[in-house]
C-alpha cells in the first residue's frame, strides 16, 4: 500500500527536463525485467526524458522474497545490486542490509532472494574502452568501502563502493550527512546521477527547485542538472547514488 500524499490529488513527485523527483506515493508496481518472478518499481528509465539529457541508466527497486532471482546478463549490460532490507545470495555470498553485489557485463552470477526484502539495482550499458579489461565481479558491505570526509567536511562523508579504476565506466557510492552538513557548492557538471535516499530528510537543489526530500525518495539529475543538498531534522540524512565516471564526455 503507497504512503497516501495529503491533501489528496497531490504528491512531491515532479518529472522536469533535467532531474526528476520520485516520491514514494506514486509508486506503482510492475514486473521486473532481467529478473524471475520479480515485481518491484522503475524510478529512472531512458523513458523520463527526452533529447540527449535522458537518463542513460535504469534504477528501480525490487521487492525481494522467496523465489525472487536476478537472470543472466546479456553481454553488454552491467547490474549493481544493494540490498536496502533483507538478505540475499550471490556469488556464494550472503549479503545482508547495507552489501551490494556490482556484476559486470555478461555476468551469469545471479542474486538470490532468501526471504522478503527491498533491493536498489542501477542497470546501464557497459561502455568498453580499447586495451583496457572489463571489470570483475564486486561483493562487499558498505561499512567496509573506503570512506573520506567530502572536500574536507567530516560531517558529510562519503563511500565509494566500487574501484575508481578505468574498467569501470560507472561509480556508486553511499554519502552520509549530519544534520546541518550540505553539499558544499552547487555543482554543475557531466556526469549524470540515480539517487536514492536511504535515510533521514533534508532539501535537494536540483536546477530552479528546491525540493523536501526524505527517505524512500528518489532522483534523477541529467547532466549538467546543477545540485546541492541540506540535511536537516534530528538524523543523519543518507543517500546511495550512481554517477557515470572514465568515459569521454565526445563518446557517443
Ligand atoms: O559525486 C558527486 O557528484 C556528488 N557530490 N553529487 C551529489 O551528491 N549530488
Ligand atoms: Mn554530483
Amino acid at each position: 500500500m503507497n504512503q497516501i500524499a495529503f491533501p489528496f490529488g497531490s504528491t512531491r513527485t515532479r518529472v522536469a527536463a533535467d532531474h526528476a523527483l520520485i516520491a514514494p506515493d506514486g509508486y506503482v508496481v510492475s514486473p521486473i525485467v532481467g529478473w524471475e518472478a520479480a515485481e518491484g518499481v522503475v524510478l529512472i528509465s531512458p523513458a523520463m526524458g527526452a533529447g540527449p539529457r535522458s537518463p542513460r541508466f535504469c534504477q528501480y527497486l525490487v521487492h525481494a522474497k522467496p523465489g525472487v532471482r536476478s537472470l543472466p546478463l546479456p553481454v553488454d549490460l552491467q547490474r549493481f545490486v544493494y540490498v536496502l532490507e533483507g538478505e540475499v545470495e550471490a556469488a556464494g555470498q550472503t549479503l545482508g542490509a547495507a552489501h551490494f553485489a556490482y556484476l559486470p557485463p555478461g555476468s551469469t552470477d545471479v542474486v538470490q532472494c532468501r526471504g522478503e526484502g527491498k533491493l536498489l539495482v542501477f542497470e546501464k550499458p557497459y561502455a568498453p574502452l580499447p586495451d583496457v579489461a572489463p571489470p570483475p565481479r564486486v561483493t562487499g558491505a558498505g561499512a567496509d568501502a573506503p570512506c573520506e570526509p567530502f572536500l574536507g567536511d567530516p560531517d558529510a562523508m562519503l563511500a565509494t563502493l566500487l574501484p575508481i579504476a578505468p574498467a569501470f565506466d560507472m561509480a556508486v557510492n553511499v554519502f552520509t550527512y549530519q544534520p546541518g552538513a550540505t553539499l558544499p557548492f552547487v555543482e554543475t557538471h557531466v556526469m549524470e546521477h540515480g539517487l536514492y535516499m536511504s535515510a533521514g530528510q533534508g532539501v535537494y537543489r536540483l536546477g530552479e527547485s528546491w525540493r523536501p526530500v526524505q527517505k524512500g525518495d528518489a532522483i534523477w539529475m541529467a547532466a549538467y542538472c546543477p545540485q546541492w543538498f541540506v540535511a536537516m531534522g534530528k538524523e543523519p540524512a543518507q543517500y546511495i547514488y550512481y554517477k557515470d565516471i572514465h568515459r569521454s564526455p565526445l563518446a557517443p
